[in-house]
């Protein structure tokens, strides 16, 4: 047990090296980044899609994907119009900045504005695993219940914004709306939000700006 404390501080601390790296190389080619984090199902490549279809003559738009297997998120990105490579974790549950590093050159940044990195579903070891994208997004949804922020603090507390996706079932499934934001308060005080739904549409447009800008902050 006495030996464990500072292996798993080295590893986090080879993360965090590798993402620095990562954030400089896609800084140096201009391309503004995004790490999508969820649980299992709460609709990542649904919004990823969703911000495709509507982004997509505006920006030139890269996607990779993490999954422990198949290629079937990659796929629907890749359908929905941009270009996608398939990171297979193998059994990890969470990508690493190792292994964006080594999917990165196999995308021509030099042709990409706006890349978005999809997360293995995972409510606790993302959190751990910095990539060096230039923002981390959480995804929420209305059926994983209202305590989620209470239970997964981890996750909420290092993000910059947060998507509470799945707004059209809150007819029918209990879900204290009130509760859910003050657990995130109390975690990550100010936490942009956007509450949407991507069967409907509703709640995309303000999601949607919310990107927009901050690719125009990052292009200057
Ligand atoms: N009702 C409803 N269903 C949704 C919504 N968004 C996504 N879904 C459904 O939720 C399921 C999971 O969506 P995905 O986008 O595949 O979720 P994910 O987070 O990418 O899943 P993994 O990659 O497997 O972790 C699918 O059946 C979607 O159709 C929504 O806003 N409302
Ligand atoms: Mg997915």
């Amino acid at each position: 047990m006495t030996t464990r404390v500072p292996v798993v501080e080295k590893i986090l601390g080879a993360n965090e090296r590798l993402a620095a790296e990562n954030r400089t190389y896609l800084d140096n080619a201009g391309v503004f980044s995004i790490n999508f984090m969820a649980s299992p199902g709460a609709g990542k490549t649904s919004v990823i899609e969703q911000t495709i279809h509507r982004l997509n003559g505006q920006y030139n738009i890269a996607v990779i994907d993490g999954d422990i297997a198949s290629s079937i998120d990659a796929d629907r990105a890749a359908a929905a119009g941009a270009i996608a490579v398939q990171i297979n974790t193998g059994g990890e549950c969470h990508l690493d900045a190792a292994m964006l590093q080594d999917a990165l050159p196999q995308l021509d940044l030099s042709q990409i504005d706006l890349l978005f990195v999809e997360n293995v579903g995972n409510l606790v070891c993302p959190a751990s695993f910095p990539l060096g994208t230039h923002k981390s997004i959480l995804i929420a949804s209305i059926p994983e219940g209202d305590d989620k922020p209470y239970k997964y603090p981890g996750m909420y507390r290092g993000v910059d914004a947060l998507i509470i996706n799945k707004i059209d079932l809150l007819p029918y499934i209990p879900f204290q709306m009130d509760y859910f934001r003050r657990g995130v308060e109390i975690l990550n005080p100010g936490l942009i939000t956007f509450p949407l739904s991507c069967r409907t549409g509703e709640g995309l447009e303000s999601w949607l700006d919310w990107i927009m800008a901050s690719v125009g902050c990052f292009q200057g």
